[in-house]
């Protein structure tokens, strides 16, 4: 198992999270990686490596090129306008509203949104940069024939769209490396989204395509993030008819109904033809996670790296959510050793 980190990820240190009515401290902070890195390490997996310095190729290929320049430029646009907070979107483009985006940076920040809980900070983008690259050579460590990768992504990338940023996202990390998996002569592959929030920027950035399948196992929208998209009617579009599957289950859902709905993805992903599996792993889905509903036991991660290791594919690991508590490190490792066991 390579291992791909970046000190980088510590250039994104918001101070503020719109949460319940108040602007707390962000769940999604710098110890998280470290806590990870450390666990990982601990468990015996030494090879560690920075990632290499890919430009934006890949990315253009899943998002929007105008978003990827928004995303380059919020933060001194922000900061020009005069505002001293932190860039936080508080207007957007909903129902019966124009696309177009405004030349004003309140009005871009909104149009490029989809949830006011991801403040944009100076930083923010370069650790976006280095997260992306931590996935890109991910997937070239399997390129180069090799059957696992751990990238450990920080920020996270899951909720990125097309031309969208939030729910801690700005660069959908598991997408570009499905991309660049794509790109070096895979003819399909798939994304397992195994976070406990539904990946609705991978769906997004694939929904029309049918090379890349998109599966998400997830808290139902009905009653968690993001709301608006991850019921199980949504199957993909035009040439993606068929290639995307969401899993949505209810609050207090245990491994054995968790369990069985992985099994049911994994049965698809080997029927689909994918040569490949990039997993969007969010560790949120544990029983003491503090934004989540899911009641998943550390010992379950292990069960589940050996679920997705029996598919028999190459694997990916781009790291996704996963919040507060001291066993965000260790359940990784162990999604880890049972990919390995
Ligand atoms: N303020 C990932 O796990 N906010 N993102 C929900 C807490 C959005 C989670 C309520 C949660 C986003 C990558
Ligand atoms: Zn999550």
């Amino acid at each position: 198992m390579r291992v791909i980190y970046s000190e980088d990820h510590k250039l994104r240190d918001a101070r503020t999270e719109l949460h319940a009515g108040q602007l707390v401290t962000p769940f999604e902070a710098p110890f998280r990686a470290e806590w990870i890195l450390a666990a990982v390490k601990e468990a015996g997996f030494a090879d560690v490596v920075a990632p290499d310095a890919h430009g934006l190729e890949t990315a253009r290929k899943v998002h929007d090129p105008a978003y990827l320049d928004f995303l380059a430029t919020v933060w001194d646009r922000w900061v020009a306008a005069g505002f001293e907070g932190e860039a936080i979107a508080n207007s957007f483009p909903v129902r019966r509203t124009s696309q177009r985006v405004p030349d004003n940076i309140v009005g871009a920040i909104g149009h490029y949104a989809n949830a006011a809980d991801t403040s944009i900070t100076k930083g923010s983008y370069e650790a976006a940069i280095a997260s992306m690259r931590c996935a890109i050579t991910g997937a070239d460590w399997l390129n180069a024939g090799n059957r696992f990768a751990f990238a450990l992504c920080r920020p996270p990338g899951h909720h990125a769209g097309i031309d969208l940023f939030g729910g801690y996202c700005f660069i959908n990390n598991a997408g570009v490396a499905a991309q660049r998996l794509i790109d070096h002569g895979a003819k399909k592959v798939a994304v397992l989204d195994v976070d406990f929030h539904h990946g609705n920027g991978t769906q997004d950035l694939f929904y029309y395509r049918g090379d890349v399948f998109t599966a998400s196992l997830h808290g139902d929208p009905q009653f968690a993030f993001p709301y608006f998209l991850g019921h199980a009617d949504e199957e993909g579009e035009g040439q993606g008819t068929g290639s995307n599957r969401n899993y949505p289950m209810p609050p207090h859902t245990s491994w054995q109904v968790w369990s069985s709905a992985l099994a049911d993805a994994l049965a698809r992903i080997r029927a689909f033809g994918a040569e490949a599996i990039v997993v969007a792993l969010g560790v949120d889905t544990f029983e003491r996670d503090p934004i989540s509903f899911f009641q998943l036991k550390s010992e379950d991660f292990i069960r589940m790296g050996e679920m997705i290791s029996a598919a028999g594919l190459p694997v990916v690991t781009c790291m996704e959510g996963g919040y507060g508590v001291p066993e965000i490190g260790l359940n990784v490792a162990n999604v880890l050793e049972g990919l390995e066991a």
